[in-house]
């Protein structure tokens, strides 16, 4: 059974706030499945408040089924019937501070509540909720793990999925279904599958652009498992003519991202700040080969993969903080030639105890 005591513990230490509580809207929180443990249902317009060592989730019958279903070790579950029944429970708290997700919130919502839970003072506890997630349980790591399998499994295959003249949107689809079959329970965002010169657009949305020879594929997708992303980029070359001087260029833009992806993984150890990895990568994009690819290399490293795909903080100039075991970051440098194409290359980085490795 799931313990969700230890993230608990981890919201709330040190924080100003006597108890978390977060509720969903017609959208979900992801601090929600971070402090239920639930990661199916919709939950809309549910409460969870956390508290000390514990956790009560308030919902209704349209989700009640699927909380009793799913136990974990901290967590009550207490099904109302009516707003007035969620009132009393809101009203029944000891404590005077509550905390919220400010980031989430909407201020509509936070509004009502605020009447709701007077003469309580409401606070803004967002940033506790971003760095306890920042670094993982070893259960969570066990499911990114397994999205990651699930993902990486699918981009070993997809290559005999590849014919001329196919579109973007086909292998798209090819690639969401490969890993449903894997096991995944959906995407964890929209796959991205660039050819040729689409590969130079980071996030290129797929469209009806034809494969051909001799170019770039580029496959950036992640697998959802059990609530948690997977978050993984491969770049292909579809049957180079290796003779020539386009496969050449393209050889070594993906050669240069490679080894900027390895420099940026030796520097990814724990009590390193995080910037200097993003650094590693960039510095070495930006020299190799005389500052051929200077400034071609125009996002941040990296970011958290969790419940999220993009998690919290990562690897970027300004993420002046230092990496701690079990934290989970992408490891994804790029280099992008405007109207040739690009290449990415993207794992999911473990920060161990010593050093780290991909998951
Ligand atoms: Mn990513």
């Amino acid at each position: 059974m799931k313990d969700i005591r230890p993230r608990i513990r981890r919201v709330l230490q040190g924080s100003d706030a006597d108890f978390a509580l977060i509720m969903n809207t017609s959208y979900h929180d992801s601090n929600f499945t971070y402090l239920t443990g639930i990661y199916s249902g919709s939950f809309e317009g549910s409460v969870v408040i956390a508290e000390g060592e514990s956790a009560k989730l308030i919902t209704t019958q349209l989700d009640y089924g699927v909380a009793k279903d799913n136990p974990a070790k901290g967590l009550e579950v207490v099904c109302v019937n009516s707003r007035d029944e969620m009132l009393k429970n809101l009203k029944e708290l000891k404590g005077k501070i509550v905390g919220i997700n400010g980031n989430f919130l909407p201020y509509g919502a936070y509004n009502r509540l605020k009447k709701d839970i007077l003469p309580k003072k409401i606070i803004d506890i967002s940033g506790r909720f971003i760095s306890a997630r920042q670094v993982k349980e070893w259960d969570e790591i066990e499911l990114i793990g397994i999205a990651n399998n699930i993902v990486k499994k699918a981009l070993s295959q997809i290559e005999g999925e590849f014919f001329s003249g196919m579109t973007e949107k086909e292998l798209a689809k090819t690639f969401d279904s490969m890993m449903l079959d894997y096991g995944a329970s959906s995407p964890s965002f929209e796959t991205i599958v660039c050819f040729g010169a689409n590969s130079a657009v980071p996030h290129h949305v797929p469209d009806n652009t034809k494969l051909s020879n001799n170019s770039f594929v580029l496959i950036d997708a992640g697998a959802r498992y059990r609530g948690y992303c997977s978050d993984v980029t491969r770049t292909f070359i579809f049957k180079p003519e290796k003779k020539g001087s386009k496969y050449r260029k393209m050889l070594d833009i993906y050669n240069t991202v490679d080894a900027a992806q390895k420099a940026a993984l030796e520097r990814a150890v724990p009590d390193a700040y995080a910037d200097t990895v993003h650094i590693a990568a960039s510095d070495y994009i930006n020299k190799a080969k005389g500052g051929m690819y200077a400034g071609k290399f125009t996002h941040a490293l990296g970011h958290s993969v969790g419940i999220d795909v993009h998690d919290g903080p990562g690897f970027s100039p300004l993420s002046h903080y230092k990496l701690k075991e079990r934290m989970v970051i992408s490891n994804e440098p790029g280099i992008y030639i405007d109207g040739f194409g690009g290449v990415r290359i993207e794992d999911d980085l473990l920060i161990l105890k010593k050093g780290s490795k991909y998951l």
